[in-house]
């Protein structure tokens, strides 16, 4: 086993998802959380100047999705078939998009705010309604065991909500995010991790 270091802001952001497989699976790592003030010298050194990054040994690996998904293969949570394993990878993909169409950097809060409410009223309803369809009555997303496509959801859909996105109207995916927070690894992560907006 390598030793993992997985480096992000202090935030759950887009490396939280790796955090709840580590968590869940129990492999040991260094989560490190850097400041803001560190980044300005930090960013210069990587390779494309963007954090997450996770270090295996030697190799370091960009992208969070690469991340997790490479984690969850190395945990048993990326889906027990080549098909599962392309259902799961879509619905994070597809969680991935909708949540990319939000202004992260924008400057201007007004501006920021007015997005915000726009993507919450226009586009999140869509990815909702077709997650809700896809996990009909089923406990996990994908196959009769959780994957880290449970993860990503959990993890995105508490942002959802910071972000004035109301999961009552979806019940059933607001009850997969508590179950996923009702496994015992990742409500002690959640127990102990900093409480922060994103
Ligand atoms: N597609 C990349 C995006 C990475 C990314 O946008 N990282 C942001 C934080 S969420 C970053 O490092 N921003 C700092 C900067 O660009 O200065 C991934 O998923 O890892």
């Amino acid at each position: 086993m390598p030793n993992y270091k997985l480096t992000y802001f202090k935030l759950r952001g887009r490396a939280e998802t790796a955090r709840y497989i580590f968590a869940y699976s129990g492999i040991d790592y260094e989560n490190d959380t850097i400041e803001r003030s560190v980044w300005a010298s930090l960013k210069p050194t990587l390779l494309f100047k963007q954090l997450p990054i996770l270090k295996m040994d030697e190799i370091e690996l960009n992208q969070s999705t690469a991340i997790a998904r490479y984690l969850a293969r190395e945990s048993g949570l990326a889906g027990k078939t080549s098909i599962e394993q392309a259902q799961v990878d879509a619905i994070v993909d597809t969680i991935n998009d909708f949540m990319n169409l939000f202004p992260w950097t924008e400057k201007n809060e007004a501006v920021k705010q007015k997005m915000n409410e726009d993507i919450v009223t226009n586009n999140i309803p869509i990815l909702l309604n077709g997650l809700s369809k896809l996990l009909g009555d089923q406990n996990w997303f994908v196959g009769d065991s959780v994957t880290w496509a449970d993860f990503h959801w959990a993890v995105c859909s508490i942002t959802l909500s910071n972000l004035n996105t109301d999961l009552h109207s979806y019940p059933t995916l607001l009850a997969l995010k508590e179950r996923v927070e009702a496994l015992p690894q990742i409500a002690a992560w959640i127990e102990r991790r900093p409480n922060t907006l994103l």
